[in-house]
């Protein structure tokens, strides 16, 4: 993509600094660097994303859309070098200016448009589907702030909003004669037409317009720019009234702009419970009415050909319910808009429209009031109705058999809507993110629905992207797995395998080792620089780095530090292995519980850290403010992976593949995308322990078990939970009783206390394990060996050839 060598790079970025800073090299601010880098990116990125847009339209090729609610991005400047061949030239360029790249990177604000391993994956898809050559856009929200910034404070979250617009940000372009205008609310009129027909219209909605903010996706070494387009609510220039500030109105439509502006003002901070916020609302329907207007305008634009045939030249992807409400626009853009009968509309969306499920949490599951819809979405509402009625007529006749179960199946029932109802019935696909979860969709949370539509339903198990998660991340590493394999891992992921032939080569596992402690020395000096705590970089570094939540049992981890701290306060001299435990956690703002083990680990921390008789063989840390950027610093030096979630509680979890790919061992439970890894790397590459999804599920089903008897019968536990209840982490005024009573009184509904002890026992094996560390580096060699299959490569290439057919 570039003819740059290091010195016609140092020229182009002293050109930039001089016409867009006014500044030379010697004076320029970090700052001033990375937009000058950023800019001549850009330089480089416009003609070929012109060109990967003349092309799509040329060869009428067909296309995915994928809408999500959230694009955990992170920063761009690494990998958007990386993928136009520049990372090198640019290093080398700072380098040689006296510069430290990284901190020249760090400049970027890490752009946090999601929560967690939903957003991320999104973000992972885009990168893999344009550097697989594939059309594919992604269609999202700007939102003014993104995911809030934590700090810690004495032990306790505090949210900072995250205002990342603030200073210019250089990979977007606003596209102004793109914009759509959304309506709302208002009421709906129908009209027979003389043929007998309906003519639909709307009077006194509100109306907003979706700017469109177009952000490149760069293909790895392959030309091709793909794009991101993030819509941005702003007013309608129809709704723009010519008023003076003397006017009392003045004021009023100062208001409506803000309640307009607040449509893409920030992200929802929670992803795990359901909380049916008109705005909320608002934000999916903003999303989803800009997107399908825009997909159609595109259609338009590359074909001379009827609507109907969209469905041969478009899919539409919707990552998880919260874009489902495209089921009934599609509808409405194609009835009242359109002309199409319902027959025809609802043939035509329901082969657009592919659903992924992320997830069984009943908390999570959308489920709308009626009313809510009536309100702001009137005629969307009519079309919800329709597609009740006629589902429920359906299952009646062509499925006696389920006639008592149309209630629990219906879409629109207590007055609610559901929207994973809606989203299954109204599309062709629907995939869940790894083989157990597909499992248990089928089995147990969707069984009627697969009783009705068993081809909708397959698997598309996750992936990560390995060009950001091990090539950029872990350079270190990524080298030497190319001295030993060759390089074209980074085109063919699979060919990691062939790792698996080094596994026995000790200078191999010696040059791993040494990647791993130069990561682990790297981390240790971040860690020291944020918090000024020593890191032993001798110890194991065992992390657990992702969402604060009840069902990911950080609470279970915490337990076991306390447990080997009471061990050591009982016996000093005791032979153990010596660990650094990692955390790093966001808990939604309003979630106690979760903010309460936040606040327990700091206190456990500072014991345990301060204590005298630990030495160096016990550390607990806690990094603030997770992100993309944190991760990246983490990942490369994670030792023990922690995936530890209540068996059949995880869908997926991706965080597992991450740290699996830069050689850390797993320390998992049955769960998610863990029960897949050990399939590749085999039960002596992975440590796995605890209750099996289906015996919780069946302790479920029989009003869960008796945690009040583990802990009158294991004193390990009685201990830790007796310390807990009783202020031995943290003084007087600090208690953790609420944490206690969710266990005790409770009934420990994540199986916390179920699977302690054989969880301490897994950790003894891991602690023998490390201290041979031969065996632990072929271990780890074993698992990035495996780790390619956890490409989101490949991911993408099932998507598209099962369900895409791009
Ligand atoms: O297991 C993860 C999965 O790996 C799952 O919890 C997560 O999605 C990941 C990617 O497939 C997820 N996030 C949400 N639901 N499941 C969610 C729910 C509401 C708002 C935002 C995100």
């Amino acid at each position: 993509m570039h003819n740059y060598d290091p010195a016609s790079f140092h020229t182009a970025i002293e050109g930039k600094l001089k016409r867009k800073h006014r500044t030379t090299l010697e004076e320029a601010t970090d700052k001033e660097i990375y937009y000058s880098i950023a800019s001549i990116i850009q330089d480089l990125v416009m003609p070929k994303w012109f060109e990967t847009n003349q092309e799509i339209q040329q060869n009428k090729s067909k296309q995915v859309y994928y809408i999500s609610m959230e694009f955990l991005i992170g920063r761009l400047i690494e990998s958007n070098l990386q993928n136009c061949g520049l990372l090198d030239i640019c290093n080398q360029t700072l380098l040689d200016l006296g510069r430290r790249p990284e901190r020249i990177y760090e400049q970027e604000h890490d752009a946090a448009l999601g929560n967690g391993g939903l957003g991320r994956l999104a973000a992972c898809f885009l990168d893999s589907i344009a550097s697989l050559g594939y059309a594919g856009h992604g269609s999202g929200i700007r939102y003014r702030y993104g995911l809030f910034e934590q700090r810690i404070i004495h032990g306790n979250q505090v949210e900072l909003p995250d205002y990342w617009l603030k200073e210019e940000y250089p990979w977007e372009t606003r596209k102004p004669d793109e914009a759509v205008e959304i309506r709302f609310g208002g009421t709906v009129h129908e009209h027979k037409r003389r043929d007998g027909s309906l003519e639909i219209s709307y009077e006194n909605t509100d109306s907003v317009m979706a700017v469109p903010y177009d952000v490149p996706v760069l293909g790895y070494h392959n030309e091709v720019v793909n794009t991101l387009r993030l819509w941005s609510a702003e007013l309608s220039p129809a709704e723009n009234k010519g008023l003076s500030a003397s006017d009392q109105q003045y004021y009023h439509h100062l208001d409506h702009i803000h309640s307009i502006e607040q449509i893409s003002g920030f992200l929802y901070p929670d992803d795990s419970t359901f909380e049916g916020k008109e705005l909320r609302l608002k934000q999916q329907y903003f999303l989803v009415s800009a997107t399908i207007k825009n997909i159609i305008a595109n259609f338009r634009r590359n074909h001379d050909l009827p609507l109907s045939m969209m469905p041969e030249y478009t899919v539409i992807q919707i990552n998880d319910t919260h874009p489902s409400l495209a089921v009934p626009e599609l509808m409405r853009i194609l009835m009242d808009e359109e002309g199409y009968g319902w027959e025809k509309a609802w043939q035509i969306t329901t082969n657009l429209l592919a659903y992924t499920n992320h997830t069984t949490l009943s908390e999570a599951l959308e489920k709308w009031p009626v009313s809510m819809i009536q309100n702001l979405l009137p005629r969307l509402y009519m079309i919800i109705h329709e597609i009740n009625e006629r589902f429920c007529e359906q299952i009646y006749t062509t499925h006696p058999e389920l006639r008592d179960k149309i209630h629990e199946l219906a879409i629109i029932s207590y007055e609610q809507i559901h929207m994973a109802h809606l989203a299954i019935v109204g599309s062709f696909s629907v995939n869940g993110v790894a083989k157990i979860h597909t499992e248990i969709l089928k089995n147990k949370e969707m069984k009627n629905f697969y009783t009705l539509y068993p081809k909708k339903f397959n698997n598309k198990t996750n992936g990560i992207t390995h060009r950001r998660w091990l090539q950029q991340v872990n350079p270190c590493l990524a080298s030497k797995i190319t001295d030993v394999i060759g390089p074209r891992w980074v085109h063919e992921p699979h060919k990691l395998m062939n790792l698996l032939r080094y596994t026995n080569d000790a200078p191999f596992l010696e040059t791993m080792k040494d990647c791993k402690q130069h990561s682990k020395h790297l981390l240790a000096k971040y860690v020291y620089e944020q918090q000024g705590v020593k890191l032993n970089t001798d110890s194991i570094f065992d992390v657990q780095i992702k969402r604060l939540h009840e069902y990911k049992r950080q609470l279970m981890n915490v337990f076991h530090i306390i447990y080997l701290y009471n061990e050591l306060k009982d016996n000093p001299n005791m032979d153990i292995t010596p660990r650094t435990f990692i955390f790093a956690a966001k808990a939604a703002p309003s979630y106690h519980l979760a903010k309460e083990v936040i606040k327990l680990i700091h206190h456990v921390a500072s014991v345990v850290n301060n204590d005298p008789d630990i030495k160096d063989k016990l550390k607990v840390v806690f990094l603030e403010n997770y992100n993309v950027s944190l991760a990246e610093k983490i990942i490369p030096a994670a030792e023990v992976s922690e995936q530890i979630s209540t068996a059949s509680k995880e869908a997926s979890g991706t965080g597992n593949m991450k740290m699996m790919m830069n050689g850390a061992i797993t320390c998992g439970t049955l769960d998610g995308a863990n029960i897949e890894i050990r399939d590749f790397v085999g039960d002596d590459n992975i440590f796995i322990f605890g209750l099996t999804a289906e015996q919780v599920l069946d302790y479920y089903a029989h009003g869960g078990y008796d945690a009040k008897s583990i802990y009158h019968a294991d004193v390990r536990v009685k201990r830790v939970l007796d310390q807990l209840n009783g202020g031995v982490f943290g003084s007087q005024e600090i208690e953790f009783k609420d944490l206690f009573y969710n266990i005790m009184y409770h009934n420990d509904p994540f199986f916390v206390l179920k699977d302690f002890g054989p969880y301490v026992e897994t950790h003894e094996m891991i602690d023998r394990a490390y201290r041979d560390q031969n065996h632990w580096q072929r271990m780890a060699a074993t698992n990035i060996a495996h780790s390619g299959k956890f490409s989101s490569d490949r991911t993408i290439m099932e998507y598209v050839s099962d369900i895409w057919k791009l």
